[in-house]
């Protein structure tokens, strides 16, 4: 344990659950949310789909799939990827706050998601898609309420065409549903939205593993994949980062991994599993994680297992 704590950073920033800032804070995390979808890429030249700053994020996360999902790697991955958005809404868009996140495992345990006040048109994201009466492609489901409704906001990439690659401007959306199809009238079922899947049952199960790899397995192929699915719209392809809940939602996810790991010595280096997905390369926590273009140097594993060591300085609200 001494050896895990003594190069403890001496005042990390604290990451508080959405329901927990007061509504300025919430309104300037959402101003600047908004500012990195309007500003230029930086990256990518060549590649015409990619317009905005966020596109540059979202882009490398699509393009990274199969290199950064059901592999070893996915936590620290993701744990570098949301701070990479933070530290960009503070330099890029004038952000004065703390990245927030989104105990999901609340909705779950009322089974009350649909209404969740992350969805509220004022205080929050938006809510449901909307049937728009368009014909035309990308353009026919809408998100229509909250600050990413905005038409200066489409998106380049994802949607509707799901895992092509993406070119086709559409307009941000969302498809809540619970994962049991259509009514009789067409219309997504949406239910409880899932809520066994990632409700304090299920985060507890997690939190009871004892080695990284099934700890990890089960969070990201349950309540993180869950999600994704009943969200679903922006939510649903590997272009996720489009819908603005994502960096909520992977900030509970990595708050996951950090209670986990607590302030354990063993558990801040237990990293296990295989960099691809056929199981052949065995992981190590001295790797580097690909990133394209979207950094100027490559993230090492080692670096990123403690959200109060090395480069990262920071705790949640609730552990
Ligand atoms: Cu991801």
């Amino acid at each position: 344990m001494a050896a895990a704590t003594s190069a403890l950073c001496s005042n990390p920033a604290v990451r508080k659950e959405w329901r927990e800032l007061t509504d300025t804070e919430k309104a300037e995390y959402l101003r600047a949310a908004v500012c990195l979808r309007e500003l230029p890429k930086a990256k990518y030249a060549e590649i015409d789909a990619v317009t905005t700053r966020m596109d540059d994020l979202v882009y490398t996360h699509y393009a990274l799939n199969t290199e950064i999902h059901f592999v070893a790697t996915f936590l620290p991955w993701h744990r570098w990827y949301v701070k990479l958005h933070e530290d960009l809404l503070r330099t890029e868009c004038g952000f004065n706050g703390t990245q927030p996140y989104w105990d999901w495992s609340i909705e779950a345990d009322a089974k009350d998601m649909p209404n969740s006040p992350l969805f509220d048109p004022v205080t929050g994201f938006g809510g449901n898609g909307k049937s728009t009466g368009s014909n035309e492609p990308g353009f026919q489901r809408c998100v229509v309420d909250g600050p990413f409704a905005n038409t200066n906001l489409t998106l380049g990439m994802g949607w509707p065409n799901l895992n092509d690659p993406g070119d086709r401007l559409h307009c941000f959306t969302r498809a809540f549903n619970g994962g049991e199809g259509n009514d009789e009238n067409g219309d997504l079922i949406i239910g409880d939205m899932q809520s066994s899947a990632y409700n304090s049952k299920v985060m507890n199960t997690i939190y009871g593993f004892e080695k990284f790899s099934e700890m990890a397995n089960m969070l990201e192929g349950l309540p993180h994949a869950q999600i994704h699915s009943i969200i679903f719209g922006d939510m649903g392809p590997a272009t996720s980062p489009n819908e603005p809940l994502f960096f909520l939602h992977h900030g509970n996810v990595d708050r996951a991994w950090a209670k986990w790991q607590g302030r354990n010595a063993t558990r801040l280096a237990d990293y296990s599993g295989f960099q691809d997905r056929n199981k052949v390369i065995a992981a190590s926590i001295n790797d580097a994680m690909p990133i394209l273009e979207l950094d100027d140097t490559e993230p090492i594993v080692r670096d990123y297992m403690d959200i109060q060591g090395g480069p990262l300085c920071y705790t949640y609200s609730s552990m």
